[in-house]
């Protein structure tokens, strides 16, 4: 489990708390994944495509033996074992696992690239990632994440739903 990567999940369909405790509950049976650390649930206004439901939002911070290219794999896996079709884009999605983070790697082939493109415009990406780990940085910037995420816009529409820890975050993280 030598790699350290931080996921996004989104949903805003059905029930939006149990689908991510299911999105939870398999990345954590695979074999080569760990969870280690789960932000609070925050519920989030709709970002690019505004005519849809609220979202709930939250970062888990992994460690893996997988390559980035797998654990792209088992997440697209995960959205389908819940039942995700492929919606329209930035459309009303059951569950949406994003890769942000992949060890310090810049990583661009046709199927992924890391770090995700916008997460550094999104407030519903990097206030639940810097509550889990505040000195996480983007590879190649020297900027705190902190910094960036007090310069974007949006921060109002990313509100606390419900606080993750001490117990609540061993039943997430199946400890
Ligand atoms: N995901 C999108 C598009 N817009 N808005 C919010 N609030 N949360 C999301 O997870 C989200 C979004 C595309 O993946
Ligand atoms: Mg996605
Ligand atoms: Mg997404």
């Amino acid at each position: 489990m030598n790699n350290n990567a931080f996921l996004s999940l989104g949903t805003n369909m059905g029930d939006r708390y149990e689908n991510l405790q299911l999105a939870l509950r398999l990345l954590r049976s695979h074999k080569e994944v760990q969870l280690e650390k789960c932000s609070s649930i925050y519920e989030t206004d709709p970002v690019g495509y505004t005519e849809q439901a609220a979202f709930f939002n939250l970062v888990v911070q992994i460690t893996t033996s997988l390559s980035a290219e797998r654990l792209l794999e088992l997440c697209l896996s995960i959205e389908q074992q819940l039942g995700r079709i492929r919606e329209f884009k930035w459309g009303p999605r059951i569950i949406d696992l994003d890769i942000l983070l992949y060890n310090q790697d810049n990583i661009e082939s046709e199927k992924l690239i890391i770090p995700h493109p916008r997460m550094c415009e999104r407030a519903f990406v990097l206030i639940p990632l810097i509550e889990i780990d505040s000195t996480a940085c983007f590879p190649g910037a020297n900027m705190p994440l902190e910094d960036i995420l007090s310069s974007i816009q949006g921060r109002e529409g990313v509100r606390l739903w419900k606080q993750i820890n001490g117990e609540d975050e061993s039943k997430l993280l199946g400890n």
